[in-house]
């Protein structure tokens, strides 16, 4: 199983500031979580960060062949991009949206996400295992022919 995993704005920034919503860990610090955990299930991931929205879409459409599914954690995006919602949508394969932090107990626009309908699921609010998370639900959609969740995207 091939996943690409989708870093969005700002997320380069983890672990030198606002520790108290999203931890501690670098993203490197998570990269190498669940590259052990990918390995350990026979996966490979593909890693992508950018600032820019058009960057990540040009990602996406560049990437989709070369994958079967997508972990996302496409923070501010996600609750304002319509072109990285068409791209995922575009890409036909399946993704779970992850979150650091519990957006619904933030502040009102984080509870609007322009992709959760489009998930298999959404997992937030547990800082870095959020993604070790979302990639054991992911990989289980995968090995189960797509049993879990709503599959809407794949
Ligand atoms: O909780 C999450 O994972 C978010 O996707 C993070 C986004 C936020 O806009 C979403 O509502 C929820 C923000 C990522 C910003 O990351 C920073 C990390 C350190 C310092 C500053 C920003």
């Amino acid at each position: 199983m091939r996943i690409g995993v989708l870093n969005g704005p700002n997320l380069n920034l983890l672990g030198h500031r606002e520790p108290l919503h999203y931890g501690t860990r670098t993203l490197a610090d998570i990269e190498a979580l669940l590259l052990a955990r990918a390995e350990a299930n026979g996966a490979e991931l593909t890693f992508f960060q950018s600032n820019d929205e058009g960057e990540i879409v040009d990602w996406v459409q560049a990437t989709g062949d070369r994958v079967d599914a997508w972990l996302v954690n496409a923070a501010a995006l996600t609750h304002t991009s319509v072109a990285l919602r068409d791209a995922l949508a575009g890409s036909d394969r399946p993704f779970v949206e992850v979150h650091l932090s519990n957006v619904f107990a933030r502040e009102p626009f984080r509870h609007t996400s322009l992709l959760s309908d489009l998930a298999i699921g959404v997992i937030a609010g547990f800082r870095a295992s959020s993604y070790l998370f979302g990639l054991e639900a992911l990989l289980r959609h995968l090995a189960t022919g797509g049993e879990t969740g709503t599959g809407k995207a794949g």
